[in-house]
């Protein structure tokens, strides 16, 4: 699976705090051991507070996602490139559905969570409130965006938490098709007419500094805010920090934009030799914290229509619920 080659003796979980608060030992030993914990286990409520936040707005993410790309269903140059972003589409409304399913195992309902999403009091990713403007949007979507979902997301697939660590399995298998046919969008228009080659510079150009700040916030430094991370470390949910996983990604892209013959756009973009990894320049903090508080170019239009949507399937989840009520009466009155 592409990008899955994390391994590293420092990503265990750390020790349990000392004293452990009765009732939470048995927790604490299966993080320290790490193994999975169940949803009827024995947890910190902040635990899984924590774990419901990040699993819903990771699945508000994927639903969200369908609509920069959904955009371009009835664009797409030819039939086969239409087939195939029909079907990324459709996965990425898969990929919620699991996540959604994994966060009600922690007692939330789904429909609380959608009427988070919808007045604002859950975030989704950054990275979807950017408009895509031309074809060679896809491909960069898939290849950077995909490309840093993945490096995000592989090592959430040894997640302590045993429902979201087995969604992630499959979620990242799929991510990695998506990656690979941006790629190959990309690689086929940079290695087309030389509009064709601009187009995807220029789609580069615009999704880069966008796709660095998906890994969210430093971790440490001037620009760190009082974040999730170290405590997420602690429960071996998150086993790598944003600066950890943003760093993998800039050094496994480089090489990647060089096959495609497309520059990134950091003039401060250089190997380091001493580090053995790329140094780049500074990320606009002040970006992504404006896109998260909703300021960014599409956040207004990407949610406006998700609750369209929501309205307007309204039927959909009536029409679910009596069908689901009907057949568990018939099995019921069968049994009796
Ligand atoms: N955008 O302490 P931190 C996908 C928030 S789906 C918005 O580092 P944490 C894909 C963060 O929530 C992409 N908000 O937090 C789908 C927190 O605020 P709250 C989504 C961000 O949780 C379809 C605050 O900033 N991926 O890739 O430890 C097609 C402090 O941050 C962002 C996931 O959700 C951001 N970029 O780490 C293609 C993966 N960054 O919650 C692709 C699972 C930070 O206190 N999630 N914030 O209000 C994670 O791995 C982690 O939640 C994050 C943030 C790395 C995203």
């Amino acid at each position: 699976m592409y990008g899955n080659d994390f391994a590293s003796p420092s990503d265990a979980p750390s020790a349990s705090p000392e004293p452990v608060e009765p009732g939470l030992e048995d927790f604490w030993r299966i993080v320290g051991e790490d193994g999975r914990i169940e949803p009827r286990d024995a947890m910190p409520e902040d635990y899984r507070s924590s774990l419901v936040r990040q699993i819903a707005q990771h699945a508000h993410s994927e639903i969200i996602g369908m609509q920069p790309e959904g955009e371009w269903i009835s664009r797409a140059p030819s039939l086969r490139r239409k087939a195939i972003l029909m079907a990324k589409v459709q996965d990425e409304a898969g990929h919620g559905l699991y996540l959604y399913a994994a966060a009600e195992t922690l007692g939330v309902d789904r429909a609380e969570l959608l009427d988070m999403l919808h007045t604002g009091r859950q975030k989704y990713s950054s990275i979807f409130n950017y408009p895509t403007l031309t074809w060679a949007d896809i491909g960069t979507i898939g290849w950077l965006v995909d490309g840093a979902a993945i490096v995000n997301q592989v090592p959430l697939c040894r997640c302590s938490y045993g429902p979201y660590a087995r969604a992630m399995v499959r979620v990242c298998k799929e991510e990695s098709f998506h990656q690979r046919q941006g790629f190959e969008a990309l690689y086929t228009l940079s290695h087309g007419t030389p509009q064709q080659h601009e187009m995807a510079q220029d789609a580069v150009d615009r999704w880069w500094w966008p796709s660095l700040m998906m890994f969210g916030p430093h971790d440490s430094g001037p620009h760190a805010t009082a974040g999730h991370t170290a405590k997420s470390m602690a429960w071996g949910v998150k086993r790598f920090s944003n600066d950890d996983l943003r760093q993998r990604f800039v050094d496994m892209t480089v090489p990647q934009a060089e096959a495609l013959g497309l520059t990134l756009p950091d003039p401060d973009l250089r190997w380091n030799e001493s580090r053995g990894h790329y140094d780049f320049g500074e990320i606009d903090f002040n970006e992504l914290f404006e896109v998260i508080k909703g300021n960014g170019p599409c956040n207004a239009e990407r949610m406006a229509n998700r609750r369209r949507a929501h309205e307007e399937g309204a039927w959909v989840r009536e029409a679910a619920t009596a069908y689901a009520e009907k057949t568990a009466a018939r099995r019921t009155a069968g049994a009796a």
